[in-house]
């Protein structure tokens, strides 16, 4: 991709008119040239975890924010998505942005049809806002449980959200940390869309598979069949560390395995938080093969399932 290096320099953006902001100082900016993965998507791959930040001058950041990033616009994302030998994104509302879904609707309308987004809306939403939404390709809200990004919201006003979005055919993704899961589980299964976890429910990779944290995941899937995981994010859960992330495959293989429809992958760029590394997305895409270890398999993580779920509309 571009070897430009605007997505390194600190910004700081005191534009007249525009918004300023400055991106914290130990802000960990993506990879402005990753390398080329060796494994190549299958025809119409979807990168179904992504997000834009900004750029902040046009769409400001949120000030209910816990961090302030670089700027991540919709170009850099579709130039990545080309280069990895992707067809589609799934763009996820970052906290960043609170419930201002501008950037990522300006992303999704100027993706050709090439992306779907997740936003993030309070109770304060209209049925109006949401028939744009829907207009532009968002297909899912997303709730946040991690408490280092967002405040707490009160679980009737989540409730009243997910009754508002299920007619529309959308989806809840949820966010939040593996022991947290106990406190949540009710929560989850009453809602009345699909539910997507994101990255697997954050597990512990340094416990067994088999043991009972990511067990209780396990069966939270099981028991329930309108709950789908995507095995995302090796870079953030793994321990052992990169490029090969080797002790998170057996968590992210078991789900493919497990539950091969109710998978998805994507590469979470532009890598929000990462305290100690930035990841090589080329890499990250080299992990795909190692948990999906099946043409067939490859095909149902990467096409089948995000089609499934962003495109046609479908529910489990
Ligand atoms: C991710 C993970 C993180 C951040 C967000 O919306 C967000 O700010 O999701 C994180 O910090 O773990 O999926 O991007």
């Amino acid at each position: 991709m571009s070897t430009d290096t605007a997505g390194r320099s600190p910004q700081a953006s005191p534009l007249a008119g525009g918004h300023a902001f400055t991106m914290d100082a130990d802000w960990k900016v993506f990879d402005p040239r990753p390398s080329r993965p060796r494994f190549r998507p299958p025809p119409g791959a979807v990168d179904a975890h992504c997000h834009v930040f900004g750029p902040g001058a046009i769409f400001p950041y949120a000030p209910e924010r816990k961090y302030t990033p670089c700027d991540a616009p919709k170009e850099r994302l579709f130039a990545l998505r080309d280069f990895l030998g992707f067809t589609r994104n799934v763009v996820v509302q970052a906290t960043c942005h609170g419930t201002d879904n501008r950037a990522l609707v300006d992303a999704l309308v100027h993706s050709d049809g090439r992306a779907r987004g997740v936003a993030s809306v309070g109770r304060d939403v209209t049925d109006a806002e949401l028939e744009a939404m829907h207009a532009a390709g968002v297909r899912g809200t997303r709730f946040n449980f991690v408490r280092r990004l967002v405040d707490f919201t009160p679980r009737e006003v989540l409730v009243e959200i997910a009754q508002r979005i299920a007619p529309l055919g959308w989806h809840v993704v949820v966010y939040f940390e593996a022991q947290d899961l106990p406190e949540l589980w009710d929560f989850f299964t009453s809602l009345p869309t699909t539910v997507v976890v994101d990255h697997m429910g954050r597990p512990d990779v340094g416990k067994p598979v088999d043991g009972p944290e990511f067990q209780r995941f396990v069966r939270l899937m099981r028991e329930h069949p309108n709950v789908w995981s995507k095995v995302s994010c090796p870079e953030r859960l793994s321990k052992s560390g990169p490029p090969d992330y080797d002790d998170v495959v057996p968590f992210a293989r078991h789900l493919v395995e497990t539950f091969p429809d109710r998978v998805l992958w994507g590469t979470d760029w532009p890598h929000p938080n990462m305290k100690v590394h930035m990841p090589d997305d080329g890499k990250l895409v080299d992990f795909v093969p190692r948990i999906a270890t099946t043409t067939d398999l490859q095909r149902r993580l990467l096409v089948d399932n995000p089609l499934r779920l962003y495109w046609e509309g479908a529910a489990p």
